[in-house]
């Protein structure tokens, strides 16, 4: 046990140096004329992105199919350009080391929902888990409805960005991408696959569904960076 933690960390501390430079330049770190309204928030950005209101809701955002996953057959797989593949079950998904963090919702289609208490694994460590190869620049995600989308490794790795199984508390809802999803609280939030089943490592970027209809690949809410 302490053995694989340790594993993971060196792995992990291995992965930051590596990305540690182009994490720091991404805009929604360094931006240093950021969009939006409100005090500023733990990243250095306005609480409130541009062109976002904030609500009290949750709306529900997909493509209309909720697949139901029970715990038994969850599977996710992790491979592509990376050293050791892996199909994880929900108890070695659950085994690992589990973060809890609370971080801002920014929908594209205009809502923010602040302050959402999150828990679950951080991409970063299952990323330590199968060594991205040193080609690798961006992951696809896969969810179990058919989706697609597409994240550059410096924003995945960032310590906000979870494989959520929980949130306010509660085991994530079927509709909002339980058991498990992705979040990408510092990119519009259609990059954090619901329902996700799988995560590729990719030598070179490729558009997921909502890219290939025109949404913009890298998706900056400081920058209103929506379609494009
Ligand atoms: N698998 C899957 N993930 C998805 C989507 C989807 O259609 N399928 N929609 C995305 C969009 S556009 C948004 S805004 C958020 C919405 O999450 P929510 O329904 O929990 O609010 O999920 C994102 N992740
Ligand atoms: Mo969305």
């Amino acid at each position: 046990m302490q053995d694989k933690l340790d594993r993971i960390i060196e792995a992990r501390m291995k992965l930051k140096t590596r990305f540690e430079k182009k994490m720091s330049e991404t805009p929604s770190i360094a931006d240093n004329r950021p969009m939006g309204t409100g005090p500023v928030n733990r990243h250095g950005m306005p609480k409130l992105p541009k062109g976002q209101t904030e609500t009290q809701k949750w709306p529900v955002l997909d493509l209309g199919y909720h697949p139901e996953i029970s715990l038994e057959n969850w599977r996710l797989t992790i491979n592509g350009e990376v050293e050791n593949p892996v199909v994880l079950k929900w108890e070695d998904f659950m085994a690992l080391p589990q973060t809890e963090d609370t971080s801002d919702f920014h929908c594209v289609t205009t809502w923010s929902k602040m302050d959402m208490p999150w828990k679950g694994v951080r991409l970063a460590d299952l990323a330590a888990l199968v060594m991205p190869k040193e080609t690798a620049t961006h992951i696809m995600c896969y969810g179990y409805d058919t989706y697609t989308t597409n994240v550059a490794i410096e924003e995945a790795l960032k310590p906000d960005v979870l494989l959520a199984h929980t949130v306010f508390g509660e085991p994530l809802e079927k509709e909002h991408g339980g058991p498990c999803r992705m979040i990408t609280p510092q990119l519009y939030a259609w990059k954090g696959s619901k329902w996700i089943k799988r995560i590729e490592f990719m030598n070179a970027n490729k558009r997921g569904f909502w890219e290939e209809r025109g949404y913009s690949d890298t998706a900056y809410p400081w920058r209103n960076d929506r379609y494009s």
